[in-house]
């Protein structure tokens, strides 16, 4: 029977015969050891099977020369053609150099919406938003948003350094294998379905694990395909074929994620749960409610936060850090 951990994470300073969780800024004494349909308990650090432990308390390496050790935010950058007016990947780029110069460690370029009950688009115009803007970010350590290998290897040839698969391989066989040869970091996140049917009626048994296990999964196809440790950063893709009590369940465990072993990227910006809980509707509008998610990762962990207002995390996490422990 498959038993899972899920470190009960502290800030602050790290009293004795505790352990730093993978060389960040929180420890943990204590462990949940979860099993299907089984009792849950609390199990000390020192009881882990050694495996465990290793893979909870390693340091993270640096994802594209960025140390981990304190959070980092991803500024997210919408290539569509709904997302600017006429300036196109001029504009896209502006506001890319924007999300910098209010804090964003990454910017994430992407030319498909991922919406839920978004169509499809072909990798030849998804290449021709994306790949023009990038070109315009030299020096800007740029990730790009595709599920598609053609589109992730043009993106690398434009300048890109790291790639971000909303369909954790599934979608495109090329991707881990692009992955692997240019040695690039590769997100990987889950989604149940695809965009265009996923929210309906999505199920899980126990959505925690199933997700767990589904991303556990799909690191095993990464390493298969020759890609490093190193190189993966897991995330557990909130709203993506996820009811509101899927998400809720998924942020109120995510420190469970850090037994895989890889950096967790954390994308809870201005998504429906937030609107649903808060009563926003205007995506826009759910900054508040956002950065609340955003700190809420970072109080389980989660090292790269996938967001639209730069600004407003980079200013909650300074005063998360003032008064949470250095970050
Ligand atoms: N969410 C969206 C797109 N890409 N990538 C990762 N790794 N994690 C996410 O949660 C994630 C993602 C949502 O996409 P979309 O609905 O198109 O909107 P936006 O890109 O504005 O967030």
């Amino acid at each position: 029977m498959t038993r899972y951990y899920r470190p009960l994470v502290h800030p602050g300073p790290m009293p004795a015969g505790a352990a730093r969780l993978a060389g960040g800024w929180l420890w943990f004494r204590e462990v949940e050891e979860i099993t299907r349909g089984g009792p849950r308990r609390i199990v000390p650090v020192t009881a882990l099977p050694s495996a465990a432990r290793a893979a909870l308390t390693s340091p993270r390496a640096p994802v594209a020369g960025l140390t981990l050790s304190a959070p980092r935010i991803m500024g997210i950058v919408n290539a569509t053609p709904d997302s600017f007016s006429d300036g196109g990947a001029y504009e896209a780029a502006e506001h890319a150099q924007t999300l910098v110069a209010q804090g964003a460690d990454i910017v994430d370029i992407g030319g498909e919406s991922t919406r839920p009950g978004a169509d499809f688009v072909p990798a030849e115009a998804e290449i021709a938003r994306t790949a023009p803007v990038i070109a315009q970010l030299p020096g800007t350590l740029v990730s790009i948003d595709t599920r598609k290998a053609a589109v992730a290897e043009a993106a690398l040839g434009a300048g890109a350094q790291m790639l971000n698969d909303v369909s954790g391989l599934c979608f495109d066989p090329d991707m881990a294998p692009l992955a692997a040869r240019t040695g690039a970091p590769i997100c990987i996140m889950h989604a149940k379905g695809d965009p265009k049917t996923m929210q309906q009626d999505p199920r899980y048994d126990d959505v925690l694990l199933d997700v767990y296990d589904a991303l556990a999964a799909q690191i095993a196809v990464a390493r298969a395909a020759g890609v490093a440790m190193s190189q993966i950063v897991v995330d557990p893709g909130i709203g993506f074929g996820k009811t509101l009590d899927h998400n809720l369940a998924l942020l109120r465990g995510l420190a469970l994620f850090h037994s895989l072993g890889c950096p967790i990227l954390l994308g809870a910006s201005r998504k429906r749960f937030i609107g649903t809980l808060t009563g926003v509707n205007t995506a826009a509008e759910r900054i508040a409610g956002s950065v609340a998610a955003a700190l809420a990762g970072v109080a389980q962990g989660v090292q790269i936060l996938r967001v639209h207002d730069v600004k407003e995390t980079r200013e909650a996490l300074k005063i998360w850090g003032a008064v949470g422990g250095p970050l």
